[in-house]
């Protein structure tokens, strides 16, 4: 419900900003960027294409900026940083209105965001962070609490095992290195689980937060790790390709292993809907309405909060039978 007046008003949002892009264009001719046809013009790096939330990311950002009236330079960083410099370098050449990315890992962003202050263009960070300690590199950071994410994941997880004294083994598999989801993932869980001692991570390793790495860095895990009573997978797509490993050892998903992720895209609420997982934390990829939304404001000059959150809920079983007909990604 809560969700259906975050979408209206966002709609909303959408319309005024539609019909309010034709003004305060910095009436320039010069160059691609700042166009002189008064749209909007947003440059986005995007981080890659590694899994069923950045699909869905893409497609909110580049759907809210049509819609929006906008002209999108829209750049694919192939999960490389240097990529995303050079993507962000290239926008502020184009002089373009606002810049927005979402950082595939958080630190080593001081200096291109120091070029972007320098010329003027106010900076977005949308999904993931940046450690830098000026905070005014940047304008406001969009996205989820990811800390928050993994103590749901682990609270529940202490919760299925209240009052048993048997211990429990736990397998991680964590998500891109130095990401601000990895690293706030991992956080919020372990977090959650010192409340019970019997919980250990006995195993972490990262699969990149693809579907092919998670199912490798699986089949190894298994081989080296006797006894595994849970994974908890940074995302929906990891935890994917483990169970096709698990399944491929002859063990079930869900039953002989209990599966723990986070996002909450279609295919992994199916496989939580048919129990080979048994809980995902969600985490919201429609942020494009909101993004559009704060470019507008960014480029008036507007005060806009620093930190703005989005706002996520958990899934059993239960609740995923009832929750995928009408899932958007
Ligand atoms: O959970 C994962 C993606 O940054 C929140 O990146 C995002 C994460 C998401 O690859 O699936």
């Amino acid at each position: 419900m809560v969700r259906v007046k975050m979408m209206a008003a966002a709609l909303t949002g959408l319309l005024a900003v539609s019909a309010l892009a034709g003004c305060g264009d910095k009436g320039d001719d010069t160059g691609s960027g700042g166009g002189g046809d008064g749209k909007l013009v947003l440059g986005f790096s995007q981080v890659g294409a590694e899994s069923g939330w950045r699909t869905a990311n893409t497609k909110s950002i580049q759907d809210a900026a049509t819609a929006a009236g906008y002209e999108l330079k829209f750049s694919d960083a192939q999960g490389k940083q240097e990529k995303q410099i050079e993507a962000i370098r290239s926008f502020i050449t184009q002089k373009v209105d606002v810049i927005a990315f979402s950082p595939v890992v958080t630190s080593g962003w001081d200096a291109v965001l120091k070029e972007a202050k320098d010329a003027d263009i106010p900076v977005i960070l949308t999904d993931r962070a940046v450690d830098s300690q000026d905070k005014t590199l940047y304008k406001t950071f969009l996205g989820s609490d990811f800390v928050k994410e993994g103590k749901e994941a682990g609270n529940w997880l202490v919760k299925q095992y209240e009052g048993k004294t048997d211990p429990v083994n736990v397998v991680e598999l964590q998500g891109t290195v130095g990401a601000a989801p990895a690293i706030d993932r991992q956080k919020g869980f372990a977090e959650a689980i010192a409340t019970n001692p019997n919980i250990k991570i006995v195993k972490s390793q990262s699969g990149n937060f693809t579907r092919a790495e998670g199912k490798t860095v699986m089949e190894g895990i298994l081989q080296s790790t006797p006894k595994i009573d849970v994974l908890y997978a940074h995302n929906d797509d990891m935890g994917l390709g483990a169970i096709e490993a698990i399944e491929a050892a002859g063990k079930k998903p869900g039953t002989d292993i209990k599966i723990i992720t986070v996002d909450a895209v279609k295919d992994g609420m199916t496989a939580l809907s048919e129990g080979k997982i048994n809980f995902i934390v969600e985490c919201s990829p429609l942020l494009g309405p909101q993004l559009m939304d704060l470019a507008k404001k960014v480029k008036a000059g507007d005060t806009v909060d620093q930190r703005i959150l989005t706002v996520e809920t958990t899934f059993t079983q239960e609740q995923a039978k009832a929750a995928l007909p009408d899932r958007k990604y």
